[in-house]
């Protein structure tokens, strides 16, 4: 396999000025014609190279009109010779069959519709292309289909022309008025249900909004329509970007690698994330449809109407779409909550990834295949790179800098240094110690230390940063951390702060982009306790000289709701690792069960913030703390016991306030508003702890909830209580599950991801029974990221002594690999840390890993993990 690399960029061998392209789509052997206006660069030496995957057939080239025959095919591609200098028309004619295509990228099939997937490099499965994002085109596409069968035919734009045809078929043109790289490309053909709703935009144009599922489900889309509604008004109000084409399609899926993709006018969504209603889909399901719809939407303008340059660039619209939703959905529901949900998942699984041998930067060097590079890094870190921005040069700043981004490059390819341009241009900003994030891989160490001076009334916070390293970048240099800073006096109150002889507020935003810095403030007249990177202003791991009773302190006062959740987040760390690394007597510390406690009394305050009191009683995940031990050192069995001990401990002293505060937040029926929607996660956060207490009565109230519940949410809340409970509760609980869902596979999903992640003893015998069962198919990602994620995530089962769990986890990737190399390579994911773990588990996954890699014909997908893993 060949790694390609970011410095070998060269700008493409021709334009292309206009596409036409025409499918005619059959059972069998699907014909794809495209006729190409080509313009040849200056300098063109008369070769074109277009990518082409193995799979297609290719039936003829022509140029100007007549046969071209000088060529040459080789694995990746096409290479075409002695072509015309001046502009000319190229046509190729290629045969594929997308009913067999089980990669899911290109043109396949699920349920029985076409539709395609051609981020990142999906469309040379379709046809021979210059398929980079930085060679973009105007996209005329007509379809032609049986008629029966495929009512619905779907692409981006506007629908020019329709018609019937001989033998039952019909057709449509449509036509894309927008340039755009061919990754963008989409199109559907199915017998599919619609619901249809509309769109006044700002300057008054009428939008026609439609989304198709197929017509069983066409009752579940609701929410995903609203969703798409509050987003398209957040854009205008926010940015003032405005859509630009009178109709918006979405189309749900069942089979798709991704959760959604955001092709011009016509996204295509995994169906989980669109079909809901409060009997089948949770509270989660619907915020996480309203985040991912709202992301394919700002996509529009953020990586459609200017895109990437190269693949390289992901970040500019990855990382800035998803700060985009996440400041959508901020708005939408809780900021605070949010913000807390978006650091824990950032800490757990981006820290672990920069961490370890496939650590990245944000703008990667190099890779084997780009569907790898789809990561938490490039996603969740590139949003906190884009959020320092927002910090550094503020709101209105920050909207100044997108708006001369816009204004620069609308209809272009670009690179994150235009970002970063725009955003300094804009603001007359020197920025250039920022920088080093888009270049540098590995996690900032903050620490702080903070004293106080009652004699000369001063409070000196001192700061050193060291970036790790990392595989491939040896030496790392500074970088600009926006450290925001309040001070709490003894009455609880945040200070006015007072800097270099300025007055900065309450909250001021140190830009500490040096080894070492000390900031000293002035006029402090009391002691203060220091709140430091409020609302996680850096994506950094810090470490503070901060006092056990400066942290139970800082939960009850600090005016910052993310400091407030994360302190008392650093007193459950402290406790769980030190439980993890002592000598095995569990000892429980009385001040965390006072402090939790007084969280959990919040809640009967008149307008307590529910959703906020329910994540602060979560106790840090096995991810989150596996990733804060050494190397070689850890344990899972120990990380689960430990972690059990604190559960157990808390339910068991804070029992009577669990049940009282779970009976208050019991609602006779269910309802969506915000409030009933925290009130529920509070009662099932409350159940989640009594789950822990080994009493007969716990298991069946837990049964009675499961079996009484009128919603999603409390079901699965009730039967995830019971799925580590040796009881008949359990069984019983199941088996009426699947029941009464086992019609819907989306519900059949959490089943199979709820059972698959107990921690029952010797589980991995019911996992490998339920993939041989009727509600598992490995071809369908869903299944696969349910059930064989799921048992990954168990920390007993996939982590068993005896390896059994690591070889049931290789046996599955190297069938998978012949299937489907994308999913295959996030499931193989799991085995990347193997250093991390204790020798004897570490070998043997060590082991696993050195199986797999000797698979003859692996895809390059699976080898890159792989590979990079074992170095
Ligand atoms: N842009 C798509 C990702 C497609 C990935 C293909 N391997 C989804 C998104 O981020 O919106
Ligand atoms: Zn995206």
């Amino acid at each position: 396999p060949k790694e390609i690399f970011l410095r070998d960029y060269k700008p493409p061998s021709h334009s292309f000025a206009k596409v036409e392209l025409a499918f005619d789509l059959r059972e069998q052997g699907t014909t794809v014609r495209s006729i190409i206006s080509a313009v040849p660069a200056s300098g063109s030496t008369g070769e074109l190279f277009l990518h082409g995957d193995e799979s297609v057939k290719l039936d003829g080239v022509t140029v100007n009109g007549s046969a071209h025959e000088r060529y040459e095919r080789g694995s990746k591609g096409l290479t075409l010779k002695d072509l015309p200098n001046e502009p000319f028309e190229l046509s190729i004619t290629t045969t594929i069959e997308p009913q067999e295509n089980t990669a899911l990228e290109g043109l396949y099939k699920s349920s029985g519709n076409f539709c395609t997937q051609c981020e990142a490099e999906g469309f040379r499965r379709i046809t021979f292309y210059q398929d980079r994002p930085d060679c973009m085109s105007t996209f005329t596409t007509r379809i032609e289909a049986d008629k029966a069968k495929y009512p619905v035919l779907l692409s981006n734009g506007n629908l020019i022309d329709s018609g019937e045809l001989e033998g039952g078929r019909h057709f449509t043109v449509w036509e894309d008025p927008w340039v755009k790289p061919c990754y963008l490309f989409a199109l559907v053909a199915g017998n599919l249900g619609m619901i249809e709703d509309k769109f006044k935009t700002m300057s008054g144009k009428d939008v026609t909004l439609r989304i198709f599922t197929e017509k069983h489900n066409i009752d579940k889309c609701a929410h995903a329509m609203t969703s798409l509604i509050k987003s398209m008004k957040w854009d205008e109000e926010t940015f003032g970007l405005e859509y630009d084409l009178d109709l918006f399609n979405i189309v749900a899926v069942d089979d798709f690698n991704m959760g959604a993709m955001e092709n011009k006018s016509l996204n295509i969504f995994n169906s989980r994330l669109v079909l809901a209603t409060p009997q089948s889909a949770t509270d989660a399901d619907y915020a996480a449809i309203e985040g991912v719809v709202a992301h394919e939407y700002f996509h529009n303008y953020t990586g459609n109407r200017v895109t990437c340059r190269d693949w390289f660039q992901l970040s500019l619209k990855e990382g800035l779409t998803v700060y985009r939703d996440q400041e959508f959905s901020a708005d939408m529901n809780s900021r605070g909550v949010k913000r807390i949900g978006d650091v824990s998942r950032l800490r757990t699984a981006q820290f672990a990834q920069d961490a370890g041998p496939m650590a990245h930067p944000i703008r990667p060097e190099s890779y084997i295949k780009m569907d790898n590079f789809y990561t938490v890094t490039v996603y969740e870190k590139g949003a906190e790179v884009v959020r320092m921005y927002e910090t550094l040069l503020g709101k209105d700043g920050f909207r100044k800098g997108m708006d001369l981004y816009f204004q620069r490059h609308d209809g272009q390819a670009v690179t994150t240094e235009d970002f970063f341009a725009a955003m300094s241009d804009a603001n007359g900003a020197d920025l250039s110690t920022f920088k080093p994030w888009y270049s540098q891989a590995g996690t900032p160490r903050v620490t702080a230390n903070g004293s106080y001076d009652a004699d000369a009334k001063t409070f000196t916070l001192s700061l050193t940063q060291v970036v790790p390293k990392t595989p491939g970048q040896d030496t790392k240099i500074p970088v600009m951390c926006p450290v925001a800073v309040g001070l709490v006096g003894p009455d609880g109150k945040d200070m006015e702060l007072t800097l270099d002889g300025k007055s900065v507020g309450t909250t001021t935003v140190l830009r500490f982009d040096k080894a070492e810095a000390t900031y000293t403030f002035t006029g402090v007249e009391a002691k203060p306790v220091p709140s430091i990177l409020r609302n996680f202003s850096a994506p950094v791991r810090l470490t503070t000289n901060l006092t056990q009773d400066d942290l139970v302190f800082l939960m009850a006062n600090d005016s910052d709701a993310f400091n407030r959740w994360e302190a008392g987040q650093t007193l459950l760390r402290t406790l769980l690792l030190d439980l993890i690394k002592g000598d095995g007597q569990y000892k429980m510390d009385a001040a965390i069960t006072t402090a939790m406690r007084a969280i959990i009394a919040g809640a009967k305050e008149p307008n307590a913030d529910k959703a906020f009191i329910a994540r602060a009683m979560m106790v840090p995940s096995a991810g989150e703390l596996s990733d804060m031990l050494d190397e070689g050192t850890v344990d899972p069995a120990k990380i689960h016991e430990a972690r059990t001990f604190v559960m157990k401990t808390l339910a068991t002293e804070l029992r009577a306030d669990l049940e009282a505060t779970m009976k208050a937040n019991s609602a006779e029926k269910y309802s969506n508003e915000p409030a009933d929607r925290a009130a529920r996660s509070l009662k099932n956060t409350c159940i989640g702890y009594l789950s822990y207490l080994d009493d007969a009565a716990i298991a069946a109230m837990t049964y009675e909830r499961f079996a009484s519940a009128d919603n999603m949410t409390d079901k699965i809340a009730a039967l995830n209580s019971l799925s580590d409970k040796e009881c008949d509760e359990r069984i019983k609980a199941f088996a009426e599950f699947y029941e009464e869902w086992n019609k819907d596979p989306l519900v059949m999903n959490k089943w199979l991801g709820l059972q698959a992640m107990s921690n029952l003893p010797n589980n991995i015998a019911n996992v490998k029974a339920l993939m041989e069962g009727p509600a598992f198919d490995i071809k369908n990602p869903n299944k696969v990221y349910s059930l064989i994620g799921g048992f990954c995530a168990s920390s007993v089962n996939f982590h068993a002594a005896d390896g059994s769990g690591y070889e049931f986890l290789a046996d599955v990737v190297i069938k998978l690999d012949d299937l489907n190399g994308q999913v295959a390579s996030r499931m193989v994911s799991a085995f990347t840390r193997w250093k991390k773990y204790e020798p004897s588990r570490s070998s043997a996954m060590r082991a696993q890993l050195e199986r797999i890699r000797a698979k003859k014909g692996l895809s390059e997908n699976v080898f890159e993990i792989v590979s990079k893993s074992l170095e």
